[in-house]
């Protein structure tokens, strides 16, 4: 039995997303911008997929929803067409973000501000997440983006953004959010929050890897990054994937009905394994469950290193992480949980289990018995655990790191 723990990092294609996506490539391969049937063949399924993915997070007719590779894409391009916009072509000079966004965030800062911005990265409180009142006393009339994500994709924390929304739209600040963790986990309604740039990504929802999208409020300007033809009324050059996008609404429209009853059958099984790994002593968990995204957990577990965990995880069948996919290979602590204020000792033991809406009772049960196995084993080979031994009481905790 293999357990894919993992779903933050990629998800298994739903078998229903994969039906409609396969007559698109050897069938209807046509190029859309043709004129002939080959390529008029592809319109109708094309404007259904954009159609589901308006539907999913309610955007308006005045909105844009264009097509990219993928989120990273879509994040690269907001942070450096506004610098292009507002900052070497206007009299902006600042950007702030968090501590904790992901890389196709923070990497883009980081070489914008050898472009000579300004960029604040604020800190996150002891749950992980930017509190919107932070964010008040850092805007200036110099600020040309806010950008903070919708929900982690380490902890599952959701960020208050309706409120974020809110400080922006008085400010006349932009609003971008990488919202790559919330949607088709989470509700996002674009009517009920105020956000002008949002990227997600298809293979986070059981869509395919290589097709993302950034939502534009009211199809506001924003200089394209990829130049070259006419697709996606000039926003986004480059031959539309049509299977790609097709897959994409498909997951989304699946993702997203009914996901309230999703997120209850998600959570009930995180919450049952949260309860049962939780119960190991000296762990922590990263991170108040009620605000967090249903699948997933950040736990750490003194005395043993993340990457002995996923050994162990491993060889027992189970996929599981230490943090982000894209930084895996590095064997650093986990930024996120250093920000929290982690030690950096601690920040070495974070796992990071995340479900899908196909994770089964019976996987649960495997892995809660493979997890507390590998912690007995792994502690029993700790040299650090010997010499500390467990915690007087040893009780495990929910967050309570202070910075
Ligand atoms: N996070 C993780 O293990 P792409 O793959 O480019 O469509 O998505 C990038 C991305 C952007 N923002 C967030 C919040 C993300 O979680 C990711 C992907 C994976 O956490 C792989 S690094």
């Amino acid at each position: 039995m293999q357990i894919y723990l993992d779903n933050n990092a990629t998800t298994m294609v739903d078998p229903l997303v994969l039906e409609e996506m396969l007559p698109y490539f050897s069938q209807y391969y046509g190029n859309p911008n043709s004129l002939h049937k080959f390529g008029t063949s592809t319109h109708k399924a094309l404007a259904k997929a954009v159609d589901r993915v308006y539907k999913a997070i309610n955007a308006s007719d005045d909105d844009d929803i264009i097509f990219t590779s993928c989120a990273t894409e879509s994040n690269n391009w907001v942070l450096k067409s506004v610098y292009r916009d507002l900052i070497k072509h206007g009299d902006k000079n600042h950007i702030v973000t968090s501590e904790v966004e992901h890389p196709s965030v923070l990497a883009v800062c980081k070489a914008l501000e050898d472009e000579g911005v300004k960029v604040t990265y604020l800190p996150v409180n002891s749950q992980g997440i930017v509190e919107a009142k932070t964010l008040k006393s850092f805007i200036t009339d110099k600020t040309a983006l806010v950008s903070i994500m919708w929900a982690s994709n380490e902890t599952g924390m959701i960020f208050p953004i309706k409120e974020i929304g809110e400080i922006c739209r008085e400010k006349g600040v932009l609003f971008h959010t990488d919202a790559v963790q919330a949607v088709g986990k989470i509700p996002v309604d674009l009517q009920d929050v105020h956000v002008d740039f949002l990227s997600m990504s298809a293979h986070k929802f059981h869509g395919p890897k290589g097709v993302g999208a950034l939502y534009i409020r009211n199809s506001q300007k924003l200089t394209p990054l990829l130049h070259g033809g006419e697709q996606m009324n000039g926003r986004r050059s480059g031959t539309l994937n049509v299977p790609l996008i097709i897959g994409m609404g498909k997951a989304i429209e699946l993702a997203t009905t009914d996901i309230e009853s999703k997120m209850a059958s998600i959570r009930a099984k995180r919450d049952r394994l949260e309860d049962a790994i939780s119960k190991i002593s000296d762990t922590l968990v990263v991170g108040d469950r009620a605000n967090r995204t249903p699948n997933t957990i950040l736990i750490s577990i003194r005395g043993v290193e993340g990457e002995g965990m996923l050994w162990d995880l491993n060889n027992n069948s189970i996929g599981a992480a230490t943090g982000s996919a894209c930084a895996s290979e590095d064997l650093q602590a986990n930024t996120v949980m250093l920000a929290i204020g982690a030690d950096n000792e601690l920040a070495h033991t974070g796992i990071r289990l995340s479900l899908s809406r196909f994770t089964t009772d019976l996987e649960i049960d495997v892995a809660i018995d493979a997890f507390t196995k590998a912690v007995t084993r792994l502690r029993s080979i700790s040299s650090s655990y010997a010499k500390v031994g467990p915690t007087p009481g040893g009780e495990s905790k929910a967050c309570e790191l202070h910075h």
